[in-house]
């Protein structure tokens, strides 16, 4: 077994380096060769300060998450790293961590126990707990404000974000920044000199420290932790895990630090064992899950992305454009008109401006982004291009016409994707010389801010082509998940009963604002009927008039929309569709409309009756499950997890749910597939429930298990 943790010496500096890869998490066997070597060196008299430091990109970025598992299915939680921090803090000789890339979670809390913590100038520390439903579980709600006060211990433990080392340095939890660091061995040598300059001196413990703690009289931590609890309400609505976290830190003001320990891992084990906890860590592990595409191998060789272009600056081209800016990648704009392009262009530079006002970075990095931006009236200079994104007008002409030119002028090896959202990529790739190359890149607006991005794998597609992309997507920040070429892709496909469902239920007699709050409640970022007005009633009417000729006679079909488009109303966009909206696009109610549809759905014969809000979720949540069972079945997605991702990333499911089809095993496929039946029964073939719910209910089995068995027997 490979050494976990390394022990050698400098400069009478025992330097400890944990070697765990990938990440260097605190898994089976890592503490305790922690301890060994700190007791190493607590008995060579010709040491007199330790360096603790991570080898490889990391140092230590939390406990193993994958014990977690283990710990639900056992109903175990295990003694946790408690123990063993407060034997580093009580090292009998100085203790210096050393931290580059993260130091997160149990990381974070490890670096506390230290005595001193020096760290690379562009290193990341954070408690994300609060990311997987879960709090700080071995010292950080206790040890941090120690550190860093009370607000900024807070926010850090209920929202989970990553502090850079700058910031952490200014917030007084680490101690010496070590500037212009390449390699591990420059931190390693600063580390040692530090540690040198410390060796002799009186250290404190972390523990020891509370002048931070009682800065203020008790109501001005009260108003602090009332703030803080406002902001995880707001940020992370519907959580447990951030609300937790601050009554941990809370106690940290109120009680002594071994009874704070205490009221933390009580809190941290009520976590652990929450239905958010086995959602959010399904989550952690299903983003990275994507990335493993069965038949095209890790080592699959990638083209080089070092340019890039994008056909179109509307709504989508300008976004996608902005992704590869600020990802460093210097990108061609090709607009059909000069006023498109200066829309176009205006637009992004206003976005970036927003980002600049918000502080998410300075003017200077926004004029070096647009600077990588080469706004262009021909495709002259694609042959530049590694890779060309097509955004124009969602019409399968334009976009042959355009795929056959950049067929003609790009190189050979440059990657030609789509950004289409509901036609064929096999189509489109057959306007080409090279459908290998051709792939679809479906990005979700807006393009700079979304993180999913559907890369759609045609018949064609080279593995080199889809591995390029996969491996693109990370770089450009991107949730990247491969899915199949049918109508929609997967997360459109399933949005598509989800919303005709919000429709039949007002048509039924449900409230406009009930059906958009059921959903809210339940989770989702934004009602269905709210979505729709925010991306315009009208792309969905087109579609739907262009696909006309494809509905079943007799199959009932919402027509609100419909006639809300006929009326002009496609949304915000025109201040009106199934709301009103005035100049700041704040959103009212509008009874107007309410009584149109009454009426409307009267003349139809369309009885109108109270809703639940159970019966709006259920319609509507059930129609993504039974849609997402035949995409699994029909082979359009790979596993479970990916439409789930995509989902949680692309249409605001909420991750504390862990996605729709996680949800549905959590409820119980049996449970599901009973009521899909009875709204079959209620409802007609709309319903149908999908093969694969059916047979995965009577076996007993869940969404999660598919896929693994087939793959078991084959
Ligand atoms: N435990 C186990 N595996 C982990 C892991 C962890 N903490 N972190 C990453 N991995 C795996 C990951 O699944 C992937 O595996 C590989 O490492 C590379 O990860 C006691 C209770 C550090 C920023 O929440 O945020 O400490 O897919 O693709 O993009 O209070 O990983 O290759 O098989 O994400 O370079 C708190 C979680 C834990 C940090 C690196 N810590 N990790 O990002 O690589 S709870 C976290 C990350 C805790 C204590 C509590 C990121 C990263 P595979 P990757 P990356
Ligand atoms: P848009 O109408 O805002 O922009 C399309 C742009 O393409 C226009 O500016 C037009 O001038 C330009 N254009 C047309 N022909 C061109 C040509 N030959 N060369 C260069 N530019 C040309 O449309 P959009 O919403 O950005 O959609 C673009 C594509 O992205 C469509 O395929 C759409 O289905 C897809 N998409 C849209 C969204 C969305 O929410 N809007 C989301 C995902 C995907």
């Amino acid at each position: 077994m490979a050494e976990l943790v390394r022990y050698t010496e400098e400069d009478g500096v025992a330097v400890v380096t944990i070697d765990n890869p990938p990440v260097n998490a605190l898994g089976p066997g890592v503490t305790e060769a922690i301890d060994a070597a700190l007791s190493r060196a607590e008995a060579d008299a010709g040491v007199l300060a330790i360096v603790v430091i991570g080898a490889g990109k990391t140092f230590v970025a939390g406990a193993d998450i994958k014990e977690f598992a283990k710990m639900r299915a056992s109903r175990q939680c295990g003694p946790g790293h408690t123990e063993f921090l407060l034997r580093v803090e009580d090292c009998a000789k100085p203790v210096v961590m050393a931290i580059h890339g993260t130091a997160f979670g149990g990381g974070l809390e490890l670096a506390m126990a230290g005595h001193c913590r020096v760290a690379d100038a562009n290193a990341q520390i954070g408690q994300p707990e609060v990311k997987l439903g879960i709090i700080p579980g071995a010292g950080g709600t206790q040890r941090l404000p120690r550190l860093a006060g009370i607000a900024k211990a807070a926010e850090m433990c209920s929202l989970g974000e990553p502090v850079k080392a700058r910031d952490a340095f200014d917030a007084g939890v680490i101690d010496k920044l070590i500037e212009g660091v390449s390699r591990e061995s420059d931190l390693r040598a600063a580390a040692v000199a530090f540690a040198r300059e410390v060796a002799g001196k009186p250290v404190r413990k972390t523990r020891e420290r509370t002048e931070k703690l009682h800065a203020r009289t008790a109501a001005d931590n009260a108003a602090i932790l009332a703030n803080a609890r406002d902001a995880a309400r707001k940020k992370l609505r519907g959580r447990r895990a951030p609300l937790a976290a601050i009554d941990a830190v809370e106690a940290a003001t109120t009680v002594p630090f071994d009874r704070g320990l205490a009221r933390e891992r009580e809190l941290f084990v009520e976590c652990l064992f929450s239905q958010e906890s086995s959602a959010l860590i399904y989550a952690f592990f299903g983003e990275r899950e994507v990335a493993k595409i069965p038949d095209v191998p890790k080592e699959m060789p990638v083209r080089p992305i070092h340019s890039a272009a994008v056909v179109g600056a509307g709504t989508m081209g300008g976004g996608i454009a902005m992704v590869f800016a600020n990802a460093g990648i210097p990108v061609l704009l090709k607009e059909s008109d000069q006023a498109a392009l200066d829309r176009g262009l205006a637009t992004m530079r206003s976005n970036y401006a927003n980002s600049v006002k918000r502080g998410r970075f300075t003017q200077e990095d926004a004029d070096q982004r647009m600077a990588l931006v080469t706004p262009t009236l021909s495709y002259d200079d694609f042959s530049r291009a590694d890779v060309v994104i097509e955004a124009a007008f969602e019409s399968m002409a334009l976009k042959k016409e355009i795929f056959a030119e950049l067929s003609r002028v790009c190189r050979p090896d440059a990657i030609l994707a789509s950004n289409t959202s509901t036609l064929s990529i096999d189509e489109i790739a057959d306007a080409t010389t090279r459908p290998e190359a051709v792939i679809g890149t479906h990005f979700f607006s807006p393009a700079n801010v979304m993180r999913l991005l559907e890369v759609v794998r045609g018949a064609a597609t080279s593995k080199e082509t889809i591995a390029t992309c996969m491996q693109l997507s990370k770089r450009l920040s991107k949730v990247g998940v491969l899915v199949g070429n049918c109508r929609g892709f997967v997360g459109n496909r399933m949005f598509h009963p989800y919303r005709r469902e919000a429709q039949f239920l007002v048509e039924e007699g449900a409230n406009i604002e009930a059906v958009d709050r059921a959903l809210f409640d339940f989770g989702m970022a934004m009602g269905p009927l709210s979505v729709a007005d925010l991306a315009g009633l009208d792309i969905g009417w087109r579609i739907r008039k262009e696909h006309r000729h494809l509905e079943k006679p007799g199959v009932r079909q919402p027509f609100a929309e419909d006639r809300l488009c006929e009326m002009g109303r496609y949304g915000q966009k025109t201040r009106a569709g199934w709301y009103r909206y005035d100049e700041q696009r704040r959103q009212s109610p509008d009874t107007e409309i309410a009584e149109l549809v009454r009426g409307w759905s009267r003349e139809k014969g369309i009885e109108q009756r109270e809703i639940s809000s159970q019966e709006i979720v259920e319609r509507c949540i059930y129609a993504l499950v039974n849609e997402g069972a035949r995409i699994l079945e029909e082979g359009f997605a790979l596993r479970a997890s990916d439409i789930d991702i995509i989902y949680i990333n692309g249409y605001g499911f909420p991750s504390f749910r862990g996605g729709p089809m996680w949800y549905a095993d959590a409820i119980g496929l049996k449970k599901v597939y009973d009521l899909v039946s009875e709204f079959y029964r209620q409802h007609g073939e709309i319903w149908q429930p999908a093969p694969l719910l059916k047979r995965l209910a009577e076996e007993g089995k869940s969404f999660a298990e598919f896929g693994t068995e087939e793959k078991a027997s084959a």
